[in-house]
């Protein structure tokens, strides 16, 4: 049986499935969005190699002010559902990297992540990006998690938790619309920097790909389903490209 996207979405956990429609409605409402092709072949993948099955949804868009706009929907086999999203700005555009992640076990969310990485010079956001993250509302979070040490791309403003219950599962959507709306409005307004100073940005996406590659957790769950080279070539082409202009 072939199963269709909306199939795919329909199947993961409520969070994960609320989180796409928002991120994808709130590019809608602030970007013009085109398509943007992923590598052939990769837009759907279907991998089974030891055990479960691994199913992935990509969407992916561009804008004037953004690349590449990547939304991915994952499950593995009953256990494991996964939603990424990674928006890589046009290095001559002042703009951070937004990013999010949610792992969804049997018994939960594991991780929620969402951030506003910088990729300036002295790897800060800018005042404008910090005026508006500190005017938001922030709520607390019971559990808390560490970053692992490739970790150090992200923002002060990172956050990084395991919801304890269905109101932080909420608050947590919550601040990922305030992150992104803020995030496009910022891009909306920018505008584009000189040849010099879009170098600097060039080699902040880098270094954030680079350090992104560094996730074994999700590199392990890719080379189960698909093999080391493909979970290899997976990360460098589709999740964390290193952009070459
Ligand atoms: C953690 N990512 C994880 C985990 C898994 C994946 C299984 C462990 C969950 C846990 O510790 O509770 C798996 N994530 C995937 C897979 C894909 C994916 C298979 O996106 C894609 C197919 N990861 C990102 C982005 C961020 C990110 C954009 O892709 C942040 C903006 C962060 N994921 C991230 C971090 C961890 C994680 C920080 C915890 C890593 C650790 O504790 O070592």
């Amino acid at each position: 049986m072939v199963i269709s996207s909306s199939d795919l979405k329909s199947r993961l956990h409520p969070l994960i499935n609320q989180l796409a429609d928002a991120i994808i409605t709130t590019w809608q409402e602030n970007l013009t969005l085109f398509p943007y092709q992923l590598p052939e072949g990769l837009g759907y993948v279907e991998g089974k190699l030891q055990g479960e099955k691994l199913i992935i949804q990509n969407s992916c868009y561009q804008s004037k002010q953004f690349r590449k706009m990547h939304l991915e929907l994952a499950k593995v086999g009953n256990n494991l559902d996964i939603l990424h999203c990674v928006m890589f700005p046009y290095p001559q555009y002042p703009l951070a990297m937004f990013g999010c992640d949610i792992v969804a076990g049997k018994v939960g969310i594991s991780a929620a992540i969402v951030d506003l990485s910088p990729t300036n010079a002295d790897k800060t956001l800018s005042p404008d990006y910090q005026l508006l993250l500190s005017n938001l509302e922030n709520p607390t979070f019971q559990d808390k998690r560490d970053l692992p040490t490739w970790g150090d791309i992200f923002s002060p403003f990172c956050l990084f938790i395991r919801p304890s219950n269905a109101e932080e599962e909420v608050l947590f959507l919550k601040r990922v619309k305030d992150f992104l709306t803020i995030h496009c409005q910022l891009a909306i307004k920018s505008s584009e920097l000189s040849e010099t100073e879009k170098l600097v940005y060039l080699e902040g996406q880098k270094n954030y790909c680079i350090q992104q590659q560094q996730n074994d957790k999700t590199r392990r769950v890719l080379e189960k389903a698909f093999g080391i080279e493909w979970a290899e070539n997976y990360m460098n082409s589709v999740l964390f490209d290193i952009p070459s202009s």
